[in-house]
């Protein structure tokens, strides 16, 4: 190997951990540090944008955006979407918290054999999310689209926003009904009530007002408010929604001493609401969004919540962690840019 005398020189006589320092005005939580450039070459390090540019706010918030369809099925025969069984189809990802609340209304409401679903690939590609054969996941059997995107611009020609699921599909129409799992749950609950098999009622009328303030509450602190923690992209704004986070499990850790579920001995929404974000924060928000001052599992009246739960009939087969794990830590490329999928937590739920 040959030494380069002259490049020697230069690189034995560079100023090595020189930084300037820019934008230090800004500063607003101890632990935000202004940029720094390299002094040598000058540049910028480079900043990130946030996962979803158009959802970022300049001060670096997360702000989600609207579901683009809301429309209703109704029980009402004559209505433009009347529930029928075998009409309509829900698409969806097991990654996703969102989408399971819905997979898991349909499930333990015992509609199953009245809506089909169909899973996407966790890994979502620069075409979004995409029907394809492998380990719970599978192509399209209804309208043999190879992304959901399809589904989304059969229904609004142009459509430029997000694709997410849930989607629900009306067969006969052609289109999609509904992507908010709020209104697709409340639908299984009241337009399906014919259909409807079981006991499960996620919704009783003597909890009503008390119910819709706790799940809005669970809501903006808990299930978005680890995606705000994830997806910020200044310090201080993680983490005030970081400690939002804490301290609404905090609040959910004290009403579950001495009930064992939110509401005393029934099942609400309300629970699964919860349910759907704690069962994924061991192995994605703890780590992947940052949410790590500590586990579910070091607080024991909610992992005793979520480990109930889970035993219930129906539940652990719409918990899929390979989904989960590299769905977070595959697709968000802003925020994990190896990809690298970890190894743990060790989940263990059915003890
Ligand atoms: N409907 C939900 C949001 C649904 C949602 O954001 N789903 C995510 C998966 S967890 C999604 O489909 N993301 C598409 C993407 O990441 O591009 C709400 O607004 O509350």
């Amino acid at each position: 190997m040959t030494v380069d005398g002259e490049l020697l020189t230069k690189l034995s006589t560079a100023p090595r951990i020189r930084l300037r320092l820019v934008g230090s005005s800004e500063l607003k939580s101890e632990w935000d540090h202004p940029v720094a450039g390299c002094m040598v070459c000058g540049k910028l390090p480079a900043m990130s944008q946030g996962q979803f540019p158009n959802e970022q706010s300049e001060s670096g918030e997360f702000d989600r955006q609207e579901d683009a369809f809301r429309d209703n099925v109704s029980a009402d025969p004559a209505a433009a979407h009347p529930a029928a069984p075998g009409r309509y189809h829900l698409y969806l990802s097991l990654a996703c918290p969102w989408a399971c609340r819905a997979l898991l209304a349909r499930n333990l409401m015992g509609l199953a054999e009245a809506i089909g679903v169909t899973v996407v690939d966790p890994v979502r590609d620069e075409k979004g999310w995409a029907f394809r054969d492998g380990h719970g996941h599978t192509t399209d059997p209804v309208n043999g689209f190879a992304h959901l995107a399809e589904a989304y611009e059969a229904t609004l020609p142009g459509y430029d926003g997000r694709v997410t699921v849930p989607v629900l599909w009306d067969k006969e129409k052609g289109k999609i009904v509904n992507n908010s799992e709020d209104d697709i749950c409340r639908m299984f609950h009241d337009a399906f009530a014919d259909y409807r098999r079981g006991e499960a009622d996620w919704f009783p009328a003597d909890l009503a007002g008390e119910q819709e303030e706790l799940s809005g509450f669970i809501y903006e602190t808990i299930n978005n408010g680890v995606y705000r923690a994830g997806f910020a992209t200044k310090q201080a704004v993680y983490e005030k929604a970081a400690a939002g986070v804490f301290k609404a499990l905090d609040e959910m850790e004290a009403r579950l001493q001495d009930r064992r579920y939110l509401f005393g001995d029934r099942v609400v929404e309300s629970d699964w609401r919860l349910f759907c974000t704690t069962i994924r924060f061991d192995p994605v928000y703890h780590g992947h969004f940052k949410c790590n001052r500590k586990r579910i599992a070091d607080y024991p009246n909610l992992w005793r919540h979520l480990k109930d739960l889970y035993q219930w009939p129906g539940v652990a087969d719409t918990v899929d962690f390979d989904h989960i794990k590299r769905h977070y830590y595959m697709t968000h490329d802003e925020i994990n840019p190896t990809r690298i999928v970890p190894i743990g937590p060790d989940m263990r739920l059915a003890d």
